[in-house]
C-alpha cells in the first residue's frame, strides 16, 4: 500500500485508524489491530565520524598544494576518498567526467540499491574548494555530512519506499558547473523522477547561523520542524538563492531544499541572541580564504545539521 504523504504521517494515520477500529473482545484480546508499517526514525549521525572525514579532506589538501580545487590533484583525491567509503558500504557509484575551463573534472553519484526509482530523494554537496585554501567548511562540511548520512543508511540497512541517491559535485566554485552538467544530462523523464533535491553547502560555519532554504515548502517544513524539536530557531536562507548546486535542479522544476550556516555576511545582535556566537562578525570569516581549515568548524552546528540531514532523508523517502 503506497501513501501519498510522508511515511511518518502515514504511519501515524494507520495507528490512529487501528485504534479507532480496535474492539476489546470478551477474552480481553484486541480485534482489528492493524500494526502500521515500521517507520524507523533516522539514526543519530556521530559528529566524530563527520569530523574524521573532514580530517581526511584536510590531509588531502595539505598533501596537494593546500587546496581541493577544480582541476587540481586535491579534488580528485577527495573524490577517490569519498568513493572508496561508498563502494565499501554497498553503494552503486558512478563517476561522471566533464571538462570546465580546460580542465577535466568529476561528479560522484552514489545510488543506494532499492526503493522506487520513479521517486528519487537526492542529497548533494559540492566537494571542490576554492584554490585559496582547503575548503573545510566550504564545502567539506556538507560533503562529509552527506557522506556520513549515506554510510548511516548502509549501517541501518535502510530500505525506504523511495530510492536514495547522493552526489558530490565538481566545479561548484566555478559556477555550479558539475551539478548543471548532471541536470543537463538528465532526460525529461529522469528529471521528473527526482522528487526532492537536498543541498548542503557550508553547514558548520565557526560563528554559525541556522538557515533553511525557503524553496520547496514541504522540504522546508521537514527541516524547520526538526529544529523546532531541538528548540533552535531558524531563518529562511535567501542570500544563497542561485548561488549553489540546488540552482540547476530548481531551474529544471525539481523541488529543492537544504541547510546553510552562513558565509561572509555579518551576524546581527538578534541572531546572536538566538544562536549565540559573536554579533558584528561574519558567520564564516574564513570564507574563500586559506584559513578555511579543519579548525574553521563549529562542531555543534556540524552535529545538528548532520542529524537534520539524516532526519530529512529518512522522512522524505519513507
Ligand atoms: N557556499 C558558497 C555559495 C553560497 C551559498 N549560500 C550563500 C550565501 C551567501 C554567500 C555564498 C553562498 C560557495 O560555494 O561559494
Ligand atoms: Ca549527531
Ligand atoms: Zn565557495
Ligand atoms: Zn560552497
Amino acid at each position: 500500500m503506497k501513501f501519498s504523504v510522508s511515511g511518518r504521517t502515514a504511519a501515524t494515520g494507520l495507528v490512529a485508524a487501528a485504534v479507532s477500529t480496535v474492539m476489546l473482545l470478551t477474552d480481553g484480546s484486541l480485534a482489528g489491530a492493524a500494526p502500521g508499517p515500521a517507520q524507523a526514525a533516522a539514526p543519530d549521525i556521530p559528529v566524530a565520524n563527520v569530523k574524521a572525514h573532514l580530517a581526511q579532506l584536510q590531509s588531502i589538501a595539505t598533501a596537494n598544494g593546500g587546496n581541493r580545487a577544480h582541476g587540481k590533484a586535491g579534488y580528485k583525491a577527495s573524490l577517490d576518498y569519498v568513493k572508496g567509503k561508498l563502494d565499501a558500504a554497498g553503494f552503486t557509484t558512478t563517476v561522471q567526467t566533464f571538462t570546465s575551463s580546460g580542465a577535466t573534472d568529476y561528479n560522484l553519484i552514489a545510488d543506494w540499491p532499492g526503493g522506487d526509482t520513479d521517486h528519487v530523494v537526492m542529497s548533494g554537496s559540492h566537494l571542490d574548494s576554492v584554490s585559496a585554501g582547503p575548503g573545510i567548511n566550504d564545502n567539506g562540511s556538507g560533503s562529509a555530512a552527506v557522506l556520513e548520512t549515506a554510510l548511516a543508511v548502509s549501517r541501518a540497512g535502510y530500505q525506504p519506499a523511495k530510492h536514495l541517491r547522493f552526489a558530490w559535485w565538481g566545479a561548484e566554485e566555478l559556477g555550479m558547473v558539475g551539478s548543471r552538467n548532471y541536470v543537463n544530462g538528465l532526460s525529461t523523464a529522469n528529471r521528473s523522477k527526482i522528487s526532492d533535491y537536498l543541498n548542503f553547502d557550508m553547514i558548520a560555519s565557526p560563528n554559525p547561523g541556522y538557515f533553511v532554504y525557503d524553496d520547496d515548502p514541504t522540504i522546508e517544513k521537514t527541516f524547520k520542524d526538526y529544529f523546532t524539536g531541538l528548540n533552535i530557531t531558524t531563518e529562511p536562507e535567501t542570500e544563497g538563492d542561485g548561488r549553489s548546486d540546488h540552482a540547476p535542479f530548481k531551474s529544471a522544476g525539481i523541488p529543492v531544499g537544504g541547510l546553510f550556516s552562513g558565509a561572509d555576511y555579518i551576524k546581527t545582535a538578534a541572531q546572536k541572541a538566538a544562536w549565540g556566537g559573536t554579533s558584528g562578525k561574519a558567520f564564516d570569516p574564513c570564507y574563500h580564504r586559506s584559513c578555511d581549515t579543519s579548525t574553521n568548524i563549529d562542531d555543534t552546528a556540524l552535529d545538528h545539521n548532520s542529524d537534520a540531514i539524516a532526519h530529512a532523508v529518512w522522512e522524505l523517502s519513507s
